[in-house]
C-alpha cells in the first residue's frame, strides 16, 4: 500500500520535495501540500493535482495523511513535530529540528516517551556519496586516526531577510552534523570568529565568518561558510589524518577546452550540488515508512545536538569567546 504523504511548507524546498514525492519515489502518493501561504499552496496544488491544505496543523492530522514531509520555517517545525508525535505519524523534518536547543530536547523527550522512533531530521549530506565515502574511510582506519576536517561551505546568495544567527542554524548546522557523521563523536566546543564582511552580505548579515569545532577526542573542525559569493554553490571536505588525507565535493564532470580557456560548471544551488542526496533520503524513509521503522538517518538526537551546537556557536559569534557544549543525558 502506499505512503499518502503531505507536504508542509511549498517554499523552495517543499516544491522541490513535492515534486520528488509525486514523481519519483516509490511506495509514495503525494497527497496534499499545505501553507499558510493560500495562493502558493492553491498554485502548488494545482501543479501536482493533490489537496491543498490552508492549515499545516489539519494536514497533520488529517485521517488521509498518512506521513509528513515537514519543511516550512525552522521556527514552526517544534508545533508541528510534536503534533505529529502526538499523531503517531511518520515526519521527515527538514533541518533544522528546531530552532533552540530547548525546542529540540523537548521532542527529544516526547518521541522517547513514545517508546519508538517517528522522526528523522532531513541532514541530506549523510545520503551523499562523497560524505558516505569519507566516513568510510575513516571508520577503516587506513589513514589512522583524524587530526583536522578543512570545510568550505559557499552559496551563491541568501534568501531576503537571512541573518547570522540563520547563518548557524541553517547553513553552519549541516557542518555540525557532517563533523558527528564523519567522526563519530559529539562536538564539545565551538567558536566563531568573522572576517571583514563582503560588499555583498546584507543587513544583519556577518558574511562570511569562520567556525572552529572541537570534538570528544580533540579532532579539529574549521569552516569556512560564505553565502554570497555571487557566482556559485560549493560543498567541500578535507580530511588530515594521521597517515593520509582525502577530499571530497571538488569540482567533477565534464571539463571543457576551447578558444575561452578550459573549464566546467559550478553547480547553482543545493538542490543541484545535494539532487541524487535527497532522491536517496526519501527513497529510503519512505522505504522505512512501509516497513515500519519509520526513520533510516538521523534522528531527533542528532536534530538535537545539532541545535545545541549551533546555539553556542551564535553566543560565541555575539561574545568573541569560545563556547562549550553540554548535551546532558541523552534519554
Ligand atoms: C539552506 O537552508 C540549506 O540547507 C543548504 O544546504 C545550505 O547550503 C544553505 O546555506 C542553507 O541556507
Amino acid at each position: 500500500r502506499l505512503v499518502r504523504v503531505a507536504v508542509l511548507g511549498v517554499g523552495m524546498m517543499g516544491q522541490d520535495h513535492a515534486r520528488r514525492l509525486a514523481t519519483l519515489t516509490a511506495g509514495a502518493e503525494l497527497v496534499a501540500v499545505s501553507d499558510v501561504d493560500v495562493a502558493r499552496t492553491d498554485a502548488v496544488a494545482q501543479e501536482f493535482g493533490v489537496r491543498a491544505i490552508h492549515d499545516p496543523r489539519a494536514a497533520v492530522t488529517d485521517p488521509e495523511v498518512d506521513a509528513l514531509v515537514i519543511a516550512t520555517p525552522g521556527f514552526t517545525h517544534e508545533d508541528l513535530v510534536l503534533l505529529a508525535l502526538d499523531a503517531g505519524k511518520p515526519v521527515l523534518c527538514e533541518k533544522p529540528l528546531t530552532t533552540s536547543p530547548e525546542t529540540s530536547r523537548r521532542i527529544v523527550e516526547r518521541e522517547a516517551e513514545l517508546g519508538r522512533q517517528l522522526v528523522q531530521v532531513g541532514f541530506m549530506r549523510r545520503f551523499d556519496a562523497g560524505y558516505q565515502q569519507l566516513r568510510a574511510l575513516i571508520a577503516s582506519g587506513d589513514h589512522g586516526a583524524p587530526l583536522f576536517l578543512h570545510c568550505a561551505h559557499r552559496n551563491a546568495t541568501t534568501p531576503p531577510n537571512f541573518n547570522s544567527e540563520q547563518l548557524m542554524l541553517d547553513s553552519v548546522v549541516h557542518e555540525v552534523d557532517v563533523t558527528r557523521y564523519l567522526t563519530g563523536e559529539e562536538v564539545v566546543a565551538i567558536r566563531v570568529i568573522a572576517p571583514r564582511s563582503t560588499a555583498q552580505a546584507p543587513e544583519g548579515l556577518r558574511d562570511p565568518q569562520f567556525v572552529i569545532m572541537e570534538t570528544e577526542s580533540g579532532i579539529l573542525v574549521d569552516v569556512e561558510i560564505f553565502v554570497n559569493t555571487t557566482f556559485g554553490y560549493e560543498v567541500r571536505t578535507e580530511l588530515v589524518a594521521e597517515r593520509g588525507q582525502a577530499r571530497i565535493g571538488l569540482p567533477e564532470g565534464m571539463v571543457t577546452q576551447s578558444a575561452q580557456g578550459w573549464g566546467g560548471s559550478i553547480p547553482k544551488d543545493f538542490k543541484e550540488r545535494f539532487g541524487a542526496a535527497y532522491d536517496t533520503e526519501f527513497q529510503r524513509w519512505i522505504d522505512a515508512v512501509r516497513n515500519g521503522t519509520n526513520v533510516d538517518g538521523p534522528g531527533v538526537w542528532d536534530g538535537y545536538a545539532a541545535a545545541a551546537v549551533c546555539a553556542a556557536g551564535v553566543r560565541s559569534l555575539r561574545t568573541g569567546e569560545r563556547v562549550e557544549v553540554d548535551l546532558g543525558p541523552r534519554p
